[in-house]
């Protein structure tokens, strides 16, 4: 038996439904592969805020720290700013624990119907590797003559060149062991950008010679959004910065039918820190409380997260599982078209982890 101490941090709005509803598949799936997991809750938050007049404690990082693994719901309130929260929050976790990697799959699923026509189930599989410690995330600047007429506001990115290249040699290698296309897209906006964006190509293009069995394009961010509609199934590993990473994202869960079914993983790969596995999706505070949210991209976080823990077994089960269920197309929350519940579509899913064949 392998056992993980994970920190649960379920954060704002329908985090707290959707990690609840995952926590379910994965001590399922645990129960299949002899993995049993002690689940430590963090309540850290809005709530939180309201109360401490901080997102999480000062020592949360030390209190993070020993865990295996953190995972993650969302983070935001409509009474409070959204910087306010995501860097109380959010940011301060992947950059403490120099989370560079974040990786965020996309896949159109057998079931699901997609805005784009014609595209088949499978067509459209491909991963953006988006940069997670610095660059327009860097929280550089500020703001002078505060509400004047003269008010000032300037706020830097941040690119360096041991930041680029290490994201830009996880993109590789991630391209090389996927194994699919080989094909790894670098997204910039090297036009306007002269400086951070035309460094980050000429990076590039250097690290490139290190994988002559890889392929490699450079699109402009605007270009590859337009392709990302026209063409994502010639995707199969795409790079960018973390702005970048994250607006290309919204866009891929779009075109494979929900941000309800993104998931992803903010990534140490030395593993000196803990890595932290989240949906995609934010804290959607229309639906909140009304047990609708789709729990599935949570799910599929939870997939990566017994990946990344060394359990490949336990995350094909919880994945083949969200699967079944899409594929089934009876139970399915309204985002995809249904009318089930956050609580029935765990139901379903927890049966399907009891009843696959491994
Ligand atoms: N589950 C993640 C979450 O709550 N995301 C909200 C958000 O605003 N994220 C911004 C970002 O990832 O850059």
């Amino acid at each position: 038996m392998n056992g993980y101490r994970i920190a649960a941090i379920p954060g704002d709005g329908i985090g707290r439904e959707v990690i609840q509803a995952a926590i379910r598949v994965l001590d399922a799936a645990g129960e299949r592969h002899q993995v049993r997991f002690a689940w430590e809750l963090f309540p850290w938050g809005s709530e939180y805020y309201f109360e401490h007049g901080r997102m999480m404690p000062a020592d949360a990082l030390d209190q993070l720290r020993p865990f295996d693994a953190i995972f993650f719901g969302a983070v935001g309130d409509p009474r409070l700013q959204d910087n306010v929260t995501l860097n109380g929050l959010l940011l301060p976790i992947r950059r403490g624990f120099d989370q560079y990697a974040c990786v965020r799959p996309a896949q159109l699923y057998a079931g699901v119907r997609g805005p784009l026509a014609g595209k088949r189930p499978g067509e459209i599989d491909f991963v953006v590797v988006r940069e997670n410690t610095e660059g327009e995330y860097a929280q550089i600047g500020g703001v002078l003559h505060l509400g004047g007429p003269h008010e000032v506001a300037v706020q830097s990115a941040l690119f360096t060149r041991h930041g680029t290249e290490r994201i830009i040699r996880f993109g590789f290698d991630l391209a090389r062991r996927r194994n699919k296309k080989r094909l790894l897209t670098s997204v910039t906006k090297s036009n306007a950008q002269g400086f951070s964006m035309a460094f980050w190509d000429r990076v590039f293009a250097e690290i490139a010679c290190d994988y002559p069995d890889v392929r490699t394009e450079s699109l402009l961010v605007d270009a590859a959004c337009m392709d990302l509609v026209r063409r994502p199934e010639s995707f199969d590993v795409l790079v960018a910065s973390n702005l970048f990473g994250d607006i290309l994202t919204d866009l891929s869960a779009a075109i494979t039918g929900s941000l309800g079914l993104a998931p992803s993983a903010n990534l140490n790969p030395p593993r000196t820190f803990p890595s932290m596995f989240e949906p995609v999706h934010g804290s959607a505070p229309d639906i909140v409380g009304r047990g609708i949210a789709n729990p599935m991209a949570t799910m599929l976080a939870g997939a990566q997260m017994l990946d990344f823990l060394g359990e490949p077994a336990a995350a094909a089960l919880v994945e083949s599982a969200v699967v079944g269920v899409l594929a089934d197309q009876r139970v399915l929350t309204p985002d995809l078209g249904g009318t089930s519940t956050t609580e029935a579509v765990t139901d379903a899913v927890v049966a399907r982890v009891r009843e696959l064949q491994t």
